[in-house]
């Protein structure tokens, strides 16, 4: 599946400084295949964009297929021309415990 371009509904407006179309841009530029999802170009009437991120309502907004999000058109637009627009990593998980080696063929706890 691909990822989701969340943005506002003005998509007539094609101009450098408009933050929805600086995203959609880059994304085309970059040959990123994604799902345009559209909302109000009132930031009053999105609540549903405030539920996906978790507060904010402003847009545009890239959905990742792990549910995780990425705002800031200037963001969106430098990851997706730098071929990074992935989902941020994880925190590192912490290191498993180094395994005992195996025993050698005739030591106490082989067989053979
Ligand atoms: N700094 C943000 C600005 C986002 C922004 O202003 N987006 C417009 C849509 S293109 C918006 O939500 N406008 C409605 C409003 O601010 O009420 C960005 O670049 O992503």
């Amino acid at each position: 599946m691909a990822v989701k371009l969340h943005r506002c509904s003005a998509t007539w407006a094609k101009l450098g400084g408009h933050p929805c179309w600086r995203a959609q841009k880059a994304l085309d530029e970059a040959g990123i295949d994604y799902e345009l999802v559209l909302h109000s170009s009132l930031r009053f009437r999105r609540p549903e964009v405030a539920e996906l991120t978790g507060g904010t309502k402003a847009l545009p907004i890239v959905e990742f297929e792990d549910g995780s999000i990425l705002r800031e058109s200037a963001v969106i637009a430098d990851r997706a021309r730098s071929g990074m627009l992935v989902p941020d990593a994880p925190a590192a998980a912490p290191e498993p415990p180094a395994a005992e080696p195996p025993p050698a063929p005739g030591e106490p706890g082989r067989p053979g």
